[in-house]
């Protein structure tokens, strides 16, 4: 049955446990309100734990609602290891646990029933493509801010990227660092790599894991008297408002757009399978879409956005 034939024989009633990883970004905040529209919207219920980033949080969340019993687990690892013991204790006590947005080691792939995920190498390809086409042959020195250390999504935005900028000799990854998905840390980071290359002028463009931390990056180049979006080129991912807003006062140039909804197909999905069996494919992939700062719609793409938990 096509995923569109499950919605519309969706069972109602359903009562989810949600380990939700915690608020560190914009599109993490709207990923936790549209998941409780869909809920409303459709008679189910969601119970959201959120884990402040902790892995051990998740893994007593997990325990807890195996406890209560729930219909269903909806997960956002936010690592990719460590999941065997508690997700075989899900598995045992016959509650499906859905993966949202992150992925877990591919061992444990027996221990979900689907993963609702964009294509986060992809993601990292198309920023990479991005950067390429827009450098062209000048040579162009790049600084990483990388997401959450051991989140499947850091290291696969970073290999789509990688791959990408290296079939451009002229284009060099200078320096790479973490800055855990946060504005305060991508803004640290970006102080400090400013510091370390000559005052910023060392640097062609940053490419940051998601727009929080590039909009502390932002932060960082506007205090040291640079110019984003001109003296230093900027692509991220995600598509938040407020990168729509940097974007529109160029002060940004590209962002990867993913959707926050990861839980609308993850509720179809688990009431086809609840009511009648129906086992949905390992993944659902939700789209990836770039935005320039040359794009001529992107007041309207903003205004859209309010639709989405924005
Ligand atoms: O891009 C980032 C968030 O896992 C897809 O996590 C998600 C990422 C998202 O903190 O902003």
């Amino acid at each position: 049955m096509s995923l569109l034939g499950a919605a519309a024989a969706r069972a109602e009633g359903l009562v989810v446990g949600f380990s939700q990883i915690g608020s560190e970004s914009g599109w993490r905040a709207a990923e936790t309100t549209v998941t409780k529209q869909d809920a409303k919207k459709n008679g189910d219920t969601v119970k959201i734990a959120d884990a402040q980033q902790k892995q051990e949080n998740q893994i007593k969340a997990i325990r807890s609602f195996i406890a209560q019993g729930v219909d269903g687990i909806f997960l956002a690892p936010v690592v990719a290891t460590g999941w065997h013991q508690v997700l075989s204790e899900a598995r045992d006590a016959k509650i499906p646990v859905i993966l949202l947005d992150r992925d877990i080691d591919p061992a444990d792939k027996p221990l979900y029933l689907t993963a609702v995920t964009s294509d986060s190498v992809h993601e990292g390809a198309v920023a990479g493509d991005w950067l390429v086409k827009t450098v062209g042959a000048k040579p162009c020195n790049v600084v990483e801010i990388e997401g959450t250390v051991g989140a499947s999504v850091a290291a696969n935005r970073k290999e789509g990227f990688d791959d990408e900028v290296k079939k451009q000799p002229n284009i060099k990854i200078i320096r790479s660092e973490t800055g855990d998905f946060t504005r305060s840390q991508g803004k640290q980071v970006m102080e400090s790599f400013i510091k370390a290359e000559n005052g910023g002028k060392n640097i062609c463009a940053v490419y940051a894991h998601n727009d929080d931390m590039m909009i502390g990056a932002i932060q960082a180049m506007k205090e040291a008297g640079l110019k984003p979006g001109s003296d230093i080129l900027t692509v991220s991912v995600d598509s938040v408002p407020d990168m729509f807003r940097a974007m529109i006062a160029h002060d940004a140039n590209a962002t990867v757009e993913l959707t926050p909804d990861m839980a609308g197909p993850a509720f179809v999905a688990l009431g086809a399978y609840k009511s009648k069996g129906t086992v949905p494919p390992k993944w659902i992939e939700t789209k990836s879409v770039l935005h320039t700062s040359a794009d001529g719609d992107l007041q309207q793409v903003l205004d859209q956005k309010k639709d989405l938990g924005y």
